[in-house]
């Protein structure tokens, strides 16, 4: 049925959007509706790097909020804006400066990597920053034998696994999303869908990872996907890239691992919360400066490595 009142909403966000000169990119796990309008789509470090080469100087930023402040970090004269201010990560939120203070102090001479799900204020206080696509990369190539990966404890099993002489000390946070559901979903999975590929998250616990058949992040698994022969698949990550696999891919088929892969912080985001972004210049991220000059050396490391 045809929504008058979306369609108002995406009216009025247009319009704004070309009065305001602004950019808005979405990740990809917002609402389909989000993703829509989104003048861009893709994953955090992706989305922060064209916030930053964008000659738009006003930023609608529609994901969670250390999102947001990566591309802060790195485009600190732009004004970002979180649709909602609430939207947050609780894998970035379970871990604080003095969590890491604490374990630098416990194992001197160790090199701290940190996931990009981080504040800016965790990856200030951290060596080099990795996403879930070039994690494994970076920990191999770097020359100490201690590393402290923080704060995903799955992607950090996964870390370790694959760089076996590197000695990982984890830290024991995960995504509650994907870190939701065990072997049993995944052997319902198959068992509902024989012989189709399964892809996931390096976030998904250890037993998910090692069983399935490929392990990316959300641009590896369009990518896999798109390149593969395959004419469906099983997908273990948030729900809100199907809607870019569909797109990529409209003749193959693509089934969620388990209903429950979806992020509620991913989803406070609405079509009309961006309208009042726009609107209301609602939520400008702040980063204080000392802590975003210490946090984009973490994240400049990372394209050095
Ligand atoms: O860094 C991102 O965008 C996240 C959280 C997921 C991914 O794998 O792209
Ligand atoms: Fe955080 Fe997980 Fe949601 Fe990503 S999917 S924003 S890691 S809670």
């Amino acid at each position: 049925m045809f929504d008058t009142h979306n369609q108002d909403v995406i009216d009025e966000i247009k319009r704004l959007k070309i009065e305001r000169k602004a950019l808005i990119v979405a990740h990809n796990y917002q609402n389909d509706e989000v993703q829509a309008i989104a003048d861009a789509v893709g994953d955090s470090f992706y989305l922060s790097k064209l916030c930053a080469s964008s000659e738009s100087q006003i930023i609608v930023f529609c994901g969670v909020k250390f999102m947001a402040e990566s591309a802060k970090i790195l485009s600190p004269h732009k004004t970002i804006l979180l649709p909602e201010a609430n939207a947050g990560c609780p894998m970035a939120d379970s871990i604080t400066v003095e969590d890491v203070r604490k374990l630098k102090y416990e194992h001197p001479g160790a090199v701290v990597v940190c996931y990009i799900n981080s504040s800016a204020d965790v990856k200030a206080e951290s060596d080099i920053c990795c996403t879930s696509s070039n994690a494994i990369r970076i920990v191999r190539s770097i020359p100490e034998k201690d590393v402290v990966f923080i704060p995903d404890k799955n992607l950090g099993s996964f870390v370790a696994k694959n760089v076996p002489e590197k000695n990982l000390i984890l830290f024991d946070g995960c995504c509650e999303t994907h870190n939701r559901f065990g072997l049993r979903e995944l052997e319902i999975a198959r068992s509902e869908y024989p012989g189709i590929p399964v892809a996931v998250h390096p976030e998904c616990r250890p037993e998910v990872v090692e069983n399935s058949d490929f392990v990316g992040s959300t641009s590896e698994i369009i990518d896999y996907c798109r390149h593969s022969t395959a004419e469906a698949f099983i997908i273990g990550t948030e729900m809100g890239v199907l809607n870019k696999l569909r797109a990529d891919s409209p003749t193959k088929k693509f089934y969620l691992l388990t209903p429950r892969l979806v992020c509620s912080n991913m989803k406070l985001t609405k079509l009309t919360s961006v309208e009042r972004a726009l609107r209301e210049n609602r939520n400008d991220i702040q980063v204080d400066e000392a802590v975003r000059l210490q946090a984009i050396t973490c994240l400049e490391r990372m394209l050095t490595y």
